[in-house]
């Protein structure tokens, strides 16, 4: 027969496991590049809603590939402040998204994926850079991307800051992110410091009655 501390260690643990088999859920709100709400991807020149530039002076439009670039996957599409594969100012490019974090541990929060950039880039979680970066030949590879640091309660803003650089040739700007996911664990809810009590207060009742046996 199972003691009474022993019982209550038991319901102890599985009550404090609750938010971890809880682990992760999805964060909404999260998108590739060139997708509409439902993930299916735009038709070149359309609008990516999803993504806007310099925070929003410009829009962002999906764009067929340059030769020279990645090729996307059936999921995303490259974007660029052009509608097409034109000659973009030599300057840097702000690209930003936000998603809420209401009711995650922002701890627990990562952002994963795929990315390809022209030219050079480095992703940025809130003003903070989170140690993913391009080479100015960021745009010949999709390469993977994490982000495990950095997220907030409520309000999270991702920035992927894109420079163009000088060339003497045609000289587009763009960004391709793909199979863009991100996990978070739920904050404890009150249901498991309530199965906790209950718990307690069951132990209690045994004793009781062991008592009055
Ligand atoms: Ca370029």
């Amino acid at each position: 027969m199972v003691s009474n501390r022993r019982y209550l260690a038991l319901v102890a643990i599985w009550c404090f496991c609750q938010p971890q088999i809880a682990r992760c859920e999805s964060i909404v709100g999260l998108f590739s590049t060139g997708v509409d709400d439902v993930g299916k991807v735009l038709l070149d020149g359309q609008v990516d809603l999803h993504y806007e530039i310099d925070g929003g002076f410009l829009p962002s439009y999906a764009i067929a590939k340059a030769p020279a670039w990645a090729e996307p996957p059936a999921n995303a599409s490259w974007i660029g402040p052009s509608s097409s594969t034109e000659n973009d100012p030599v300057r840097t490019y702000s690209y930003t998204t936000s998603f809420i974090l209401n009711g995650f541990d922002p701890d627990t929060a990562t952002i994963t994926g795929n990315w390809a950039t022209d030219n050079d880039a480095h992703i940025y979680l809130n003003g903070l850079y989170t140690g993913n970066s391009k080479d100015i030949f960021g745009y010949e590879t999709l390469a993977p991307f994490s982000i495990t640091k950095g997220f907030v309660p409520g309000l999270n803003v991702l920035e992927i800051r894109v420079n163009n650089y000088p060339s003497a040739r045609d000289n587009p700007t763009a960004l391709l992110l793909s199979d863009v996911e991100g996990h978070a664990a739920p904050v404890p809810e009150p249901h498991s410091w309530s199965l906790l009590l209950a718990s307690i207060t069951a132990l209690t009742w045994r004793r009781g009655c062991a008592s009055n046996a």
